[in-house]
C-alpha cells in the first residue's frame, strides 16, 4: 500500500476525501471511477498538468514524484493509482469492487499497470503531440523543479525533442496494447466482466485505457468480447461521470480532428500494429 509522509502539513489535518487529479490523467480518471462505482462524496483538487501546475505549485509537497493522482483521506496520503483502488474497495461500504476472483482481479489491475508506459507513449505520440510539447524554456524548467522523478523528466525530453519519440519505442508500445488487449478480449470470452460476474477495479482500469486508446482510433471491433466489454462499461453511470464529464471537450474534439489527420496521412496507431 503506497501511504507517503510528504512535508505538507496542510494535507495532514484534512478531513474526508479529498483526490488530488486532472481531467485528462488516465490514473486520476480510474481512481473517480472507483468512488463514484463506490458512491463516495470527494472533494476535488484540479491540479493543471497540461501548464504543470503539478511541478510549479506546492504540489509536490504533497506528492514528492510530481504526479497525480494523490488521494488523501482523513489527512492520509496515498499515491499509486492502483493501489488507491484496492484501497477505495476494501476501506469504504458500498458495492463491492472486488467480489468475482479477487486473484483475477488482482492480476489484470497489475497487467493494466505495468502497461501504463505504452498507453503514456501511444497518448502522446497519437492524441497530445501538437500540444504537449515542451518549449525549450518550459523543458529546462520542468528540469529543474522535477527533482524526483528522473523517468518523467527523460520522457519529456524525449518526446519534446526535435524528432519525437522513437518510432521502435511506438511501435513497442502499439505491439504490447494489442497483445495485452487480445488476452482481455479471451478472458471475455465466457464472462461478463473481466473477473467474473461483478464489475471489479479491474474494470474500472481497463475501461479507462479502453476509452483512451479508442480516441487514437484503436481498431476495437478486431476483439468481439473486449469490443462488447466496452459497450457495456460505456453504458455505465461512472463512464460519464468519472470520466468523459471531466475531460475538457475542446481537447477532446481537438483530439478527434488530429486523429482523423493520423488516420489520412496513415501515420495513426493502426500504421504501427505489427504485421
Ligand atoms: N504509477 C503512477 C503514475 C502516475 C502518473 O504518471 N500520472 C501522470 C498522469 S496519468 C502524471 O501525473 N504525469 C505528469 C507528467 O507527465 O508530467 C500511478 O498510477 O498513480
Amino acid at each position: 500500500m503506497a501511504i507517503i509522509n510528504p512535508p505538507n502539513l496542510e494535507v495532514r489535518q484534512l478531513k474526508g476525501l479529498h483526490l488530488y487529479h486532472a481531467g485528462l490523467s488516465s490514473c486520476s480518471q480510474r481512481v473517480r471511477v472507483a468512488l463514484e462505482e463506490k458512491g463516495l462524496p470527494w472533494e476535488s483538487h484540479v491540479i493543471d498538468i497540461a501548464n504543470d501546475e503539478h511541478v510549479t505549485s506546492d504540489y509536490p509537497t504533497i506528492n514528492p514524484k510530481g504526479v497525480v493522482p494523490t488521494l488523501v483521506h482523513d489527512g492520509v496520503v496515498h499515491i499509486e493509482s492502483a493501489d488507491i483502488l484496492a484501497y477505495i474497495d476494501k476501506t469504504f461500504d458500498g458495492p463491492s469492487l472486488n467480489a468475482g476472483n479477487p486473484a483475477e482481479t488482482h492480476y489484470w489491475v497489475e497487467r493494466c499497470d505495468e502497461q501504463q508506459y505504452a498507453l503514456k507513449v501511444t497518448s502522446h505520440e497519437f492524441l497530445f503531440k501538437l500540444k504537449a510539447r515542451k518549449s525549450p524554456e518550459a523543458l529546462a524548467r520542468f528540469k529543474r523543479l522535477q527533482q524526483h522523478n528522473p523517468g518523467l523528466v527523460e520522457f519529456h525530453e524525449m518526446f519534446s525533442s526535435k524528432n519525437g519519440l522513437p518510432k521502435k519505442l511506438i511501435q513497442d508500445s502499439v505491439a504490447r496494447i494489442m497483445a495485452d488487449t487480445s488476452a482481455l478480449d479471451q478472458q471475455l470470452a465466457n464472462q461478463p466482466y473481466i473477473a467474473g460476474k461483478h464489475f471489479s477495479i479491474a474494470d474500472a482500469a481497463w475501461m479507462i485505457s479502453a476509452h483512451r486508446y479508442a480516441l487514437m482510433g484503436f481498431p476495437t471491433r478486431r476483439f468481439p468480447n473486449y469490443s462488447q466489454w466496452f459497450a457495456r462499461m460505456r453504458q455505465r453511470k461512472s463512464y460519464r461521470g468519472a470520466l468523459q464529464n471531466w475531460e475538457p471537450k475542446g481537447a477532446i474534439r481537438a483530439m478527434g480532428i488530429y486523429t482523423a489527420y493520423r488516420r489520412m496521412t496513415g501515420t495513426d496507431f493502426c500504421a504501427f500494429i505489427p504485421a
